[in-house]
């Protein structure tokens, strides 16, 4: 079972790394790896599992996370309409974007930075992602609100991309043009 012990922390090399494309089909192990990142994100937002083992609730991993980088991240959360989106996903691919982006007004954190890093990070509004999913079977996803944040952010630690790199340095609440707020 995965743990925060198994989440790599800034300063390690793979979460600077652009992951390698996986070869589909996957192996064997390839698709171990995704199935236990997606019950790792569930373990990690059970109130039991969280004490017993400190787990944070998780949102989303990606695998360079957890120092294997390849393209491969797991995402579990409910929308706003209580949709549900429960992925694991191999090579996922930002195919399309508006040009209206979103943000959270609380900022970001991530399950690989140990402090606050306070300040908006710009994201695209809509986004289409295209990947295979832990089935094998391609998928292309329409995404909008806090789903399409959550696979921006993912997708980010695929190219080796940290969320504090698109805070504003010198305004880091500035509000970005042409940006909606989305809540929690
Ligand atoms: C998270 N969770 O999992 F908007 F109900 C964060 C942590 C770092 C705080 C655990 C989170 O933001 N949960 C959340 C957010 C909401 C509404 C809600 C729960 N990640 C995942 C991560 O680090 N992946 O690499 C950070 C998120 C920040 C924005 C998207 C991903
Ligand atoms: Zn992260």
């Amino acid at each position: 079972m995965l743990t925060m012990k198994d989440v790599v922390r800034e300063g390690h090399p793979s979460l600077r790394k652009q992951a390698k494309e996986v070869a589909i089909p996957p192996t064997k192990e390839e698709i171990a790896l995704l199935k236990s990142m997606q019950t790792f994100l569930s373990n990690s937002q059970d109130e039991e599992l969280v004490e017993k083992y400190d787990l944070r609730p998780g949102v989303g991993l990606a695998a360079p996370q957890l120092g294997v980088e390849k393209r491969m991240i797991a995402v579990l959360l409910t929308d706003d309409k209580d949709r549900l989106y429960d992925y694991g996903l191999f090579n996922p691919k930002i195919v399309s974007h508006s040009v209206e982006k979103s943000y959270l007004p609380s900022g970001e954190g991530c399950l690989s930075v140990d402090r606050e890093v306070p300040g908006i990070v710009p994201r695209y509004a809509r986004i289409t992602v295209k990947a295979i999913n832990s089935d094998l079977e391609p998928v292309k996803l329409r995404l909008r609100g806090l789903p399409a944040i959550v696979f921006q952010h993912e997708i980010d630690h695929l190219n080796g991309v940290m969320f504090y790199d698109h805070i504003n340095e010198d305004d880091p609440f500035a509000i970005p043009e042409n940006a909606v707020e989305v809540d929690r």
